[in-house]
């Protein structure tokens, strides 16, 4: 974070506290972005066994996904099945991700927006974050790197956040590092050191009005995208019910006139700390007519399928519903229509199937989002098939008709004559390299050795120059499993 804000306190070993963050607008456009976020309860797996819901800190996660396609998890406690929680980070927040990257050189991937409805139901006990280094009790992961820091932004009332020696909930003035009450639009950057070394706290304080926090981080361990997993942790049945927004919420959601100094103060802030560089965010609709997509239509279901975009197509592409299937390597997009049959999904390919103990399982390939979730529950509902968590789509069939299910699989699906197309052409212009590299060698070893009878024979690369008899070439081009190409 930029060091020279006179504003800015350096807190700790190597943390740095920014009170103007953000500039009076862009707080208050967070402020309501966060306003309208589905929180989640989370089920927290207690160390002795048995499990307790986090109602004192409703959250919703958002994370960005690896060159593999695969999401951050970073594991606190939350009981399995919310280790898929959480959705693609949107744009507001990637665009904050870049800018913590320009100016501090983290590549923070997710973020955990908290709810602080209520001063004393919602607080956040000392503790620390779980990142490799940190002292934490036996088989807990630490999935944060080792040297990121972890950086709050705080938006609405202010809370109070103590650094602490100690995990005490009521420590002692000797015991407190550092303690502030975070202002809305500040930013708050915990280095790993102090991560390390001390706990941190957000203690119970009553009366205090509604606060959001966005934490960044950098996680280190990645998983493959579960959809049926994140669609049933993101679900209704966990929702935090949102209390009636106070009136004083209202009061920052609507920014004040700046006095004289404060509008100097926001001015120079806003000089300093804005965004350097924005990566452009292409229209979808553009990038849609730009790439090859390839569609496979059953019953009015379509699934469409983008094998090659570059990452900035494919950023729009997922504002848009395509989401990347890791497995296939490719980006999906599904419109089911009520009048669809299972059968068409699984006939396009959006819907796998499998078999276990006399029960038929179908799973999406790629994260469904709440549209294309809704749509093919609605056709799984209406043959009998009932959502289970983790698991995806599931009823009790017969061997034979699970067969019949599954004979259909992938037979209107476009996708696997548009990989061969594309492996017969990867293939080709393989072929075409050899050819033209052979070619060279050829030109290279007619200059050293002249015509050796009617051919003009090709060694390999890092082959010594020697006369290259056909003999010799053939082991040349063995010893890298290969043929030698005919020469004429
Ligand atoms: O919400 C905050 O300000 C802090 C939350 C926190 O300590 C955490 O999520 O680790």
């Amino acid at each position: 974070m930029c060091a020279r804000a006179a504003w800015q306190e350096r807190v700790g070993y190597a943390s740095d506290y920014i009170e103007r963050y953000f500039n009076g607008s862009a707080t208050a456009s967070l402020l309501k972005s966060c306003d309208t976020l589905p929180y989640t309860i989370y089920q927290y797996a207690l160390p002795g066994g048995g499990t307790t819901q986090v109602r004192r800190a409703p959250k919703v996660e958002f994370y960005l996904t690896n060159d593999a396609g695969e999401r951050p998890l970073y594991r606190w406690g939350q009981t399995q099945e919310f280790w898929q929680a959480g959705y693609p980070m949107p744009p507001g927040l990637c665009a904050i991700a870049e800018r913590i990257y320009q100016e501090t050189g983290e590549r923070v991937n997710h973020a955990i927006v908290i709810g602080y409805f209520d001063g004393t139901q919602q607080h956040a006990p000392p503790h620390k974050d779980k990142a490799a280094g940190v002292w934490v009790r036996d088989g807990v992961p630490t999935d944060m790197a080792r040297d990121g820091s972890f950086f709050v932004l705080s938006l609405g009332d202010p809370r109070v956040f103590t650094l602490q020696k100690t995990n005490s909930k009521g420590p002692a003035p000797a015991d407190i590092v550092w303690e502030k009450a975070l202002a809305s639009g500040s930013a708050f950057r915990v280095s790993a050191r102090d991560n390390r070394e001390f706990y941190h706290a957000v203690h119970p304080q009553p009366n205090a009005g509604v606060r959001y926090s966005i934490i960044f981080r950098t996680i280190a361990t990645h998983v493959p995208i579960d959809a049926a997993a994140a669609a049933a942790a993101n679900g209704e049945a966990h929702r935090f019910p949102r209390p009636k927004r106070p009136a004083t919420l209202d009061a920052f959601l609507a920014p004040k006139t700046p006095a004289v100094s404060e509008a100097v103060t926001e001015a120079v802030s806003e000089a300093v700390t804005e965004a350097p560089t924005k990566r452009p965010k292409l229209d979808p609709d553009a990038v849609l007519a730009e790439v090859d997509v390839t569609k496979s239509k059953s019953g009015g279901a379509t699934l469409e399928a983008v094998f090659q975009c570059s990452r900035d197509q494919s950023d729009a592409l997922r504002t848009v519903g395509f989401a990347w299937s890791a497995a296939d390597k490719v980006l999906l997009r599904l419109h089911p229509v009520p009048g669809a049959t299972v059968s068409d999904l699984v006939a396009i390919d959006a819907l796998r199937a499998s078999y276990t103990a006399g029960e038929g399982v179908l799973r999406a390939r790629a994260f469904l989002g709440e549209f294309a979730f809704n749509g093919v529950n609605q056709v799984c509902k209406g043959e009998g098939f009932s959502f289970r968590k983790g698991v995806g789509w599931t009823k009790a069939m017969g061997a034979e008709a699970y067969d019949s299910l599954a004979g259909v699989a992938g037979s209107r699906s476009n996708e696997a004559a548009e990989r061969e197309r594309a492996q017969a052409q990867k293939e080709e212009e393989i072929d075409a390299i050899v050819r033209a590299a052979s070619a060279r060698v050829d030109v290279m070893q007619y200059g050293r050795v002249g015509r050796v009878g009617a051919l003009v024979y090709a060694g390999m690369p890092g082959d010594s120059a020697c006369l290259v008899t056909p003999e010799r070439r053939r082991a040349a081009w063995a010893r890298h499993g290969m043929a030698p190409p005919l020469v004429a």
